[in-house]
């Protein structure tokens, strides 16, 4: 097997998947946030900023990467793929409106994960053809994290994935403490969460929380 199938079929393989978002971590570092979550046994993170400027987020990234590396945990850069590669990122994710994945594989070679957002059943398949390793489906509920985002895909979606597509998905958007174990139960064993867990005073009892919740739907 080579070290993308493996990749491939180890990264998500993780129950929360944790996004950064500087501006709603209540004035805590992306640093900060990052290492309670790795202090907490998060062992896949998404670095995700919109706000900030290349050279800043190269310095915050070869930060994040020692970070993780020591922790045992998949370091993921969402949109900048200069940046996964100069930084040696387990994964880049990218969206519909990015380069096509073909192109993205062409600059980022055989190791590297591609995640890829998806929003319905054809983009999916779509997927799958163009050799991407996982997706993300969302977003589930209503989100206001992020800006260009499209309606939720509610649970049909999730469902279709669940039972259609045999690579790993991720389900994201809008998924709290209240409501993650219906996401489970729909059929998503990872959970990708940006304000939930950022905006949490108490980061460590959040997770705790999201994992009691995700383990009883399982029971
Ligand atoms: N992609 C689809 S929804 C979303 C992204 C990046 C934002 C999710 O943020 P939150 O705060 O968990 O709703
Ligand atoms: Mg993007």
């Amino acid at each position: 097997m080579s070290i993308r199938e493996m990749s491939r079929q180890n990264i998500l393989n993780t129950d929360i998947y944790c996004l950064t978002a500087e501006k709603f971590s209540l004035g805590r570092s992306n640093i900060a946030v990052v290492q309670t979550m790795l202090d907490n046994g998060i062992k896949l993170i998404q670095y995700r900023e919109k706000e900030k400027k290349m050279g800043a987020k190269l310095e915050e990234c070869l930060e994040l990467r020692k970070m993780t590396r020591e922790a045992g945990a998949s370091f993921v850069i969402n949109d900048d793929i200069d940046l996964a590669m100069l930084v040696e990122a387990d994964g880049v994710h990218i969206g519909q409106q990015d380069l096509p994945v073909e192109a993205v594989r062409k600059l980022v070679g055989e190791n590297m994960v591609i995640g890829l957002s998806t929003h319905k059943p054809e983009e999916a398949l779509d997927a799958v053809r163009r050799g991407v390793d996982y997706i993300g489906v969302g977003p589930i509920f209503r989100t206001f994290t992020k800006e260009d985002v499209c309606d939720p895909v509610g649970f049909e979606y999730l469902e279709y994935v669940t039972k259609n597509v045999d690579i790993p998905f991720v389900a994201i958007g809008g998924i709290k403490e209240h409501n993650v174990a219906e996401v489970v139960r729909c059929g998503a064993s990872c959970i990708a969460l940006i304000t939930e867990i950022v905006e949490a005073e108490d980061i460590g009892k959040k997770i705790n929380a999201l994992r009691e919740a995700m383990q009883s739907a399982k029971e």
